[in-house]
């Protein structure tokens, strides 16, 4: 396990990336460059924080987030790995997949000549995943951080078999109120109503948020923009390898079983994840990679 003395040591940039004892006394990566600031736990590789210079927070966290070892922290990019949602199989292993419960290791950082700052984050198979997963791995994790986010999540088959995973960037954006929003980029796909039996609809347009919404949109080509008339700001999404966009938001009911969403906080947050799930499931082949990749910028 790396520690905050030994990360600085190695990793740390001065103007650009150090590392401290965050939330929970989770450690932290801190990103503060001239473009933008950023807050990462390296428990589940989980940006929960990322401002853009002059831009209001794009990335939302609750205001009873948990930060404690071992549970996912309500807000900012859960990486949800081998699996998305409940495991096919066993309802006992964890939802989401197990790696953002868990230690990854910082394997790089970077100061950009264009000002951004990158940090790699590296998660190799062991014991303990291989029982839960009987596969052997390599994930490599780059965060880039600037006026735009970019994320990366290379997907390594190390073993001798293929294996199937499906996956997402679960993330969490804040916006000025669920009233306000409309998510443009969607419509004429089919998608797969969580909320109603994984019933499949046709998105006819664009998306207002007016209950609980959970839709899993199939086939997509991962662009899609949220479009926030309080906040008078538009965050586009773009993506590389993503076959499957969804859609959440809890509203009440949900929210107050959840536990952890704070007083109201469903009115200021909407997650667009660009995933692959369902029938979008990505079979990596032995000594084969897959890439995820995702941008989010401010309009
Ligand atoms: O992506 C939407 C979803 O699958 C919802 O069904 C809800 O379960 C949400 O993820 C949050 O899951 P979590 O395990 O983080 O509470």
């Amino acid at each position: 396990m790396q520690n905050t003395d030994n990360l600085n040591k190695q990793f740390s940039i001065p103007g650009h990336i150090d590392f401290a004892e965050g939330p929970g006394g989770l450690t932290i990566a801190r990103i503060n460059n001239g473009l933008a600031t950023a807050e990462i736990a390296l428990q589940g590789a989980h940006l929960y924080s990322w401002q853009p210079r002059g831009a209001a927070p794009v990335i939302w966290l609750s205001q009873d987030a948990r930060f404690d070892a071992g549970k996912a922290i309500r807000g900012g990019v859960p990486v949800c790995w081998p699996w998305f949602g409940f495991h096919e199989e066993d309802l006992k292993k964890p939802a989401h997949g197990f790696v953002r419960t868990i230690a990854w290791a910082v394997t790089a950082t970077e100061a950009l000549d264009d000002g951004r700052t990158s940090i790699r984050f590296t998660l190799t198979s062991n014991d303990h995943t291989l029982a839960i997963w009987p596969h052997a791995f390599r994930l490599n994790y780059t965060v880039t951080i600037g006026q735009k986010l970019d994320l990366q999540l290379i997907t390594e088959n190390t073993g001798s078999t293929p294996f199937k995973i499906s996956e997402a960037f679960h993330t969490y954006f804040t916006i000025g109120d669920i009233d306000g929003i409309e998510i443009h980029g969607l419509a004429g796909y089919t998608y797969a109503d969580k909320a109603d039996d994984m019933t499949l609809k046709m998105e006819p347009g664009p998306i207002l948020i007016r209950n609980e919404v959970d839709h899993i949109y199939l086939d997509t080509d991962g662009t899609c923009r949220i479009e926030d008339r309080v906040q008078q700001r538009h965050i586009n999404i773009s993506t590389q390898g993503s076959h499957t966009t969804v859609v959440w938001n809890p509203w009440v009911e949900k929210s107050i079983k959840m536990g952890d969403m704070g007083e109201n906080g469903y009115r200021t947050m909407v997650c667009v994840e660009s995933a692959n799930a369902l029938n979008n499931k990505v079979t990596v082949e032995p000594g084969r990679h897959h890439e995820l990749m995702a941008r989010y910028e401010v309009a």
